[in-house]
């Protein structure tokens, strides 16, 4: 049964003295980087999901949203943190193109599940930033596409804990296993 790492939105506009930093990324990225090298080694499919919004979303603030300008689709925002972007990845959704979608899951408009239901893909793991809007709709949509999912709980990180933390137990309660990365691999 062949595997998917699903990482969601480790872009720098969500780390650290970005736009919208999640909590704690600095302590995200070696851990995350040396899990997706293990991972691939043991044959799982990578893919990575990148927040890519065009100028005037809706989901920004200037437009009526909950945001502040983030991920505009081509802005250095938008890139992936360093040592992510390399050849080795199998799959890299773009989402949140649209401008009133509001883009929280790799698998809205993005022909995600399809993608990895052709790679013969049947489990997949979730992890990136944050936990709270784009982990947990990733997450989700991809119990609901049929995947057998987990979420890696040393490899999120939240806006805000008390809200990732909520994310979490309601994940689980949809039949998600959290599961620490290592005891998935
Ligand atoms: C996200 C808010 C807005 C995320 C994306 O990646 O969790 N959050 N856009
Ligand atoms: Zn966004």
């Amino acid at each position: 049964m062949k595997r998917a790492l699903i990482v969601v939105d480790v872009q720098r506009d969500f780390c650290e003295g970005g736009a919208l930093a999640a909590a704690d990324t600095v302590s995200l990225l070696e851990p995350l980087r040396a899990f997706i090298a293990a991972a691939r080694q043991a044959g799982v499919k990578i893919v990575l999901t990148q927040d890519w919004h065009p100028p005037n979303h809706r989901s920004f603030r200037e437009a009526g949203g909950d945001w502040p300008v983030h991920c505009v689709a081509g802005s250095r925002g938008a890139q992936l943190m360093p040592r992510l972007d390399s050849d080795a990845l199998d799959l890299i959704v773009y989402k949140g193109e649209t401008i009133d979608g509001a883009g929280y899951s790799g698998f809205e408009s993005t022909g995600l599940g399809e993608r990895l239901g052709a790679l013969g893909v049947r489990e997949a793991a979730v992890c990136g930033v944050a936990t709270e809007y784009c982990v947990r709709a990733t997450a989700i949509d991809a119990v609901k596409a049929g995947f057998r999912v987990a979420v890696l709980t040393d490899l999120i990180r939240p806006i805000q804990f008390a809200a990732g933390e909520s994310a979490l137990g309601e994940m689980v309660a949809l039949g998600i296993e959290g599961l620490e990365s290592k005891v998935w691999l």
